[in-house]
């Protein structure tokens, strides 16, 4: 396939809800959808999963646009394709910047599965034609309101309940959450909250029968995790240290982590997500599918790889109205008694919603090949 243009829209999108981590707390949310043709006239969907400020990892929006523009973007408008695993090759030159490659890759994976006929879950090698869905919940500080929330979310049928934790938000919420649900799946995730020296604190969560605690100290660590582990009953799951098929394998080398949570766009795409799945699998590491707060777009890329067989637990893909009043897609992402059914239309399976994806353009930028 020949990549004859690629359009940038920068979007603004309203959450239903706040949502609060250890790091901050999101309602609008900024992002870059990325359309990119082909000589046939297929077109294929990405999104940028960077948020607005670079407090998850470093990437921005706008370190994104900039990365898009100038470099990634000229490296494939005009060139000859023959499959998306060939995206992360023509971009080795260029350091980090996982979300922005992830962006073209991700969109030329749908462009690919489009033009030969097929899912993106099929072209990805999945097999299963629905997923567990699980949910992540924001820091609440009133915990009432917060066992109102997962009493609400446990009704709707979802697999697994993860709540975010910080210090002062942690031992007292998950006991309050157990005595509630004793026996939901449950797992807390700190975004990097702790240090070693709170090792005491951490270890009173084995008590909780938690399937894993998520990124629990500093988000470029994968040494002190080793030493943590060692001291905890309950599974640590990295999520902001991994970044590569590499750093997955000094993870579990050194003992750092039981459990992956893979996220496509910190990993720098589908290809490098799916190298990690198939390592984890060789070493029988179980891996999860993770979000960002994403727009229909990036959902459905995450339902696809979610379709792999080692994803042994839910995501955090909830559905649509989760987080949207309207979202850019068509169907809607919806969760039925905790499943997604994996659509069968070729590509992500789900139509954009231009109509919707107008509504929420703040500014639109046109890439277009000689
Ligand atoms: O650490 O997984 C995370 C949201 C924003 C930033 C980081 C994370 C999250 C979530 C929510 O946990 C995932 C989602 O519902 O998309
Ligand atoms: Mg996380």
């Amino acid at each position: 396939m020949i990549i004859k243009e690629i359009n940038i829209r920068k979007m603004k999108m309203t959450m239903k809800s706040p949502f609060t981590t250890s790091f901050g707390t999101f309602q609008d949310k900024d992002f870059l959808l990325l359309e990119v043709k082909d000589d046939l006239g297929n077109t294929g969907w990405g999104e940028s999963v960077a948020f607005h400020s670079p407090w998850y990892n470093e990437e921005t929006m706008e370190t994104n646009l900039h990365m898009l523009r100038d470099f990634l973007i000229p490296l494939v408008l005009g060139k000859k394709i023959g499959h998306p695993d060939e995206v992360s090759e023509l971009f080795t030159a260029l350091r980090k910047n996982n979300m922005a490659k992830s962006t073209v890759e991700g969109a030329i994976w749908d462009l690919y599965s489009k033009r030969n006929k097929m899912t993106l879950a099929k072209a990805l090698g999945g097999e299963r034609d629905k997923i567990e869905v699980g949910i992540s919940i924001g820091i609440h500080e009133n915990v009432a309101d917060l066992i109102e929330t997962v009493r609400g979310f446990v009704d709707e049928g979802y697999k697994r309940i993860k709540v975010k934790i910080k210090p002062g938000n942690d031992v007292g919420v998950i006991r309050e959450i157990r005595k509630n649900f004793p026996d939901v799946p449950l797992m807390a995730d700190a975004n990097s909250a702790y240090t070693l020296e709170d090792v005491e604190l951490l270890k009173e969560l084995d008590e909780f029968n938690l399937t894993m605690i998520e990124q629990p100290l500093a988000s470029d660590d994968i040494i002190d995790h080793a030493a943590l582990q060692k001291y905890l009953e309950t599974p640590i799951c990295l999520d902001e240290s991994i970044h590569s098929l590499e750093d997955t394998r000094k993870a579990v080398e050194l003992g750092s982590t039981k459990i992956i949570n893979i996220k496509i766009g910190r990993v720098g795409g589908l290809t490098e997500a799916k190298k990690i799945h198939d390592y984890c699998m060789e070493h029988q590491i179980p891996v999860w599918c993770g979000g960002m707060l994403e727009s229909g777009i990036g959902r459905a890329h995450n339902i696809a790889l979610t379709t792999l067989p080692n994803f042994i637990f839910p995501g955090d893909t909830a559905a649509s109205s989760r987080y949207w009043e309207e979202d850019v897609i068509s169907p809607e992402i919806i969760v039925v008694d905790g499943y997604i059914t994996i659509p069968t239309a070729y590509g992500i399976g789900y139509e954009p919603k231009m109509k919707a994806i107008g509504k929420y353009t703040v500014e639109k930028m046109q890439f277009k090949a000689e």
